[in-house]
């Protein structure tokens, strides 16, 4: 830890001691669980370099951006146009909700049978250990689903906090609404920094944002590739670390990591055996430093090739309509590309599980597993019709219902049986 973090973290309003004691888990579990992958592509230095000072470069990049007259809004989902915040001058910043660590402090105020993702968001305010939420100014919410809507009503009494009603259906009245709420925002972002977004600035964010979409949808077309070139779980780190580092150095990163990919592809290099099972993993989104599954399944000799998820495809398999001037047409097109969005927030969800299918037959998976965070019950009561489309299909399934506590033993057992049955 540098003095000018420490310094800066009491600035910030930061508990040190339980701050240290977080960054002092996360090192040894980011040695074990990525530093010790053999034949990494080269191109994840840059992010095993953010990760190496999570709390510190970025968090001071933001600083300076606030201390310049800036603005940071912090979001919890794929839900919030970043193309509007951008427009705005401002910055926005995904916010992390994958560590038990944050929970205990959480647990205080929010019902024990809440969501892990939920809860942990809510103790990084509650326990002072985010120097992301300590640095922003508004934090987004969306009535998404109903345990996260409750808690930004509780949030909202320790930060500023602005909720956008996302529609639980996607019919003309529902699009509607989501136009209305989109327009709104950019009210909403437009009073909080003074700035006016014009149609120029934000044509230019919407391709911004759109230019890191397309680079996170080359990543997961090398995964295509067999023998895969890069494993599931650096993919997944690339994926998670796009949810708050700067929009054009990150896509430029990805680019540059797809460029080594693509060469490894015509060299047929891969991080796995080239036959080994390849897995689909779709559900919950796994929030940074969320990596257990992946690392169950990697170090039980699975690739996992692809993430159905908000954290994966969703948030990048559309894209804003590029072709739009007006300020009208602008905001629509934005409208229409969230609403793209399938989450198990909505009903009915018949994209999300025609997604499962494609993703599946696309990168020629030999099974699913799907993930639930406990006490999820949007996704857990979807996974039933998720696992009768599979069914039908004949791709093979593993339903795994966790939290954010080490049960990796249990899980392990399940996950080793079935791949054992796949490759039977
Ligand atoms: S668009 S998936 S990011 S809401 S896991 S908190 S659903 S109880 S995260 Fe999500 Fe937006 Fe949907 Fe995506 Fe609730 Fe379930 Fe917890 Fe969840």
């Amino acid at each position: 830890m540098t003095n000018d973090n420490r310094q800066m973290w009491t600035d910030l309003g930061i508990d040190l001691e339980r701050h240290e004691m977080l960054l002092n888990a996360l090192g040894p579990a980011y040695k074990e669980i990525y530093l010790a992958q053999m034949n990494r592509p080269e191109g994840m230095e840059f992010f095993d370099f953010v990760v190496g000072d999570i709390h510190g470069i970025r968090v001071r990049e933001l600083r300076q951006h606030a201390k310049e007259g800036g603005k940071v809004v912090a979001t919890y989902c794929v839900f919030v146009p970043d193309e509007i915040v951008l427009a705005a001058g401002a910055v926005p910043v995904g916010l992390c909700a994958g560590t038990n660590f944050s929970i205990q402090a959480a647990e205080q105020v929010l019902p024990r049978n809440t969501c892990d993702l939920i809860k942990s968001s809510f103790g990084f305010k509650l326990g002072r250990t985010c120097p992301y939420i300590q640095t922003s100014h508004l934090i987004v919410g969306e009535t998404t689903c109903d345990g996260k809507k409750k808690m930004f009503e509780i949030l909202s009494e320790y930060q500023p906090v602005y909720v956008m009603e996302v529609p639980n259906k996607k019919n003309r009245i529902s699009r509607d609404l989501w136009l209305s709420e989109v327009v709104a925002f950019k009210d909403v972002v437009e009073k909080l920094t003074g700035n006016k977004i014009t149609e120029e600035k934000l044509a230019q964010a919407i391709k911004l944002v759109n230019g890191k979409r397309r680079a996170l949808q080359r990543l997961y077309q090398a995964r295509k590739a067999n023998p895969v070139p890069i494993s599931g779980k650096d993919a997944l780190l690339v994926t998670q670390v796009s949810f708050y580092d700067d929009v054009a150095r990150d896509t430029q990163q990805i680019n540059a990591l797809c460029d080594e990919l693509e060469k490894r592809i015509t060299n047929r290099k891969g991080v796995f055996p080239p036959n080994c099972p390849r897995i689909l993993i779709s559900g919950c989104p796994m929030a940074i430093p969320n990596w257990k599954l992946h690392h169950l399944l990697e170090t039980s000799g699975a690739a996992v090739v692809c993430e159905e998820s908000c954290i994966g495809t969703r948030a990048f398999s559309d894209l804003v309509a590029e072709d739009k001037r007006s300020m009208d047409d602008l905001l629509k097109a934005i409208a229409d590309r969230y609403m793209q969005i399938h989450c198990a927030c909505f009903t009915p969800n018949t994209e999300r599980i025609e997604d499962i299918l494609r993703l599946a037959k696309e990168y020629k998976v030999d099974g699913v597993v799907h993930y639930n965070l406990l006490y999820c019950h949007t996704y857990a009561n979807e996974a039933v019709r998720v696992d009768k489309a599979l069914e039908k299909e004949g791709i093979p399934l593993l339903r795994v219902e966790t939290d954010y506590s080490d049960d990796s033993g249990q899980l392990r057992n399940r996950i080793d049986a079935f791949l054992e049955m796949i490759q039977e």
